[in-house]
């Protein structure tokens, strides 16, 4: 039996969690909302084929983390980082210094730029792991994980270049312990994580500023068309090759497949929380900067997306 702690109790958060405790793990959920102590906590779960279970995990608050991470910590055989992009740094701040350089951590977030963040501020003696996640997930209410679609945990070492990253990203998928999440090496994590985030830099701001679900993105097919176009141009100047042969089918299979979805970015901005507009559209904006594009129709969606955040706030 191995443990894990997860950090942040979303979706994504509570699926791991609960698919990692069936599959007879220890499993710890850092959250925000107990007391300082480690408690059972109840996960109600919804399978992929729509039966419920109860699940038990641990949970436990920053503050308990600090009091027992000095005999503890080391223990651990993962980290999985499954807090939104705008609150990664924070949370690993938060862990360390007790945070062991032994113990891979394994950064989950949307988008660009947290990563980069989070293993500058941890520095080369960590084992840094990024994914690029395709799973389909949602609360239906706190620690209520629905698991909504098959996907996959895409990881390797944020730094190709770290032997003991890489060797500690195979590692990790060799001893993954469930099947029901798919998990599998990528000896180069960056273009997966491009992809993803040029897909989420399509869907995401449209569905915000159209307020829709994915699959009506199939009605705004020119504009699609025409940020993909600019992404294009975007990866040929930063000489980056996406896994997929051609963006523009894969974006458009994307939006097919995940039709009914409400877009992470539009829940957050219905909820009233903060978005990954940072982590996304300025994030693609900064690096066409860096290479001297513009990139006009992402430059339009990131200002009228930041309307349409400024008038619900
Ligand atoms: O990753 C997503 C998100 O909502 O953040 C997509 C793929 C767009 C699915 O909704």
């Amino acid at each position: 039996m191995s443990k894990y702690l997860i950090v942040g109790a979303g979706a994504l958060g509570c699926l791991y969690a609960a698919e990692l405790a069936r599959a007879q793990q220890q499993v710890y959920l850092l959250v925000r909302d107990t007391q300082a102590n480690i408690q059972t906590r109840e996960l109600a779960y919804t399978r992929i084929d729509g039966t419920q279970e109860s699940i038990q995990v641990q949970a436990l608050d920053t503050p308990a983390w600090r009091q027992q991470a000095p005999t503890w910590a080391a223990t651990f055989c993962g980290i999985i980082l499954a807090t939104k992009a705008q609150d990664a740094l924070a949370s690993v701040q938060a862990l360390a210094p007790q945070l062991p350089p032994q113990v891979p951590v394994l950064l989950l977030q949307n988008g660009m730029g947290s990563q980069q963040a989070v293993a500058q501020y941890l520095g080369g003696q960590h084992l840094v792991l990024a994914a690029s996640v395709t799973e389909g997930a949602y609360l239906k209410a706190p620690f209520s994980p629905v698991h909504a679609g098959r996907g996959v945990l895409r990881l390797g070492a944020f730094d190709p270049e770290q032997t003991k990253a890489q060797d500690a990203a195979q590692a990790w998928v060799r001893t993954w312990p469930t099947a029901h999440l798919k998990c599998i090496y990528a000896q180069d994590i960056h273009p997966w994580l491009w992809q993803k985030l040029a897909i989420n830099a399509v869907i995401n701001p449209l569905t915000l500023i159209y307020n829709c679900p994915n699959g009506e993105l199939m009605q705004h097919l020119p504009q699609v068309r025409l940020l993909v176009e600019e992404l294009q141009t975007l990866l040929q100047s930063l000489a980056i090759q996406l896994p997929c042969t051609d963006l523009q089918t894969c974006v458009q299979e994307v939006i097919q497949a995940t039709a009914g979805n409400i877009s992470s970015m539009l829940q957050d901005q219905r909820a009233g929380r903060p978005t990954e507009l940072a982590y996304i559209s300025a994030y693609v904006l900064a690096c066409a900067k860096q290479v001297g594009l513009t990139l006009p129709a992402h430059v339009r969606l990131y200002q009228q997306a930041q309307a349409c955040l400024a008038i619900k706030d």
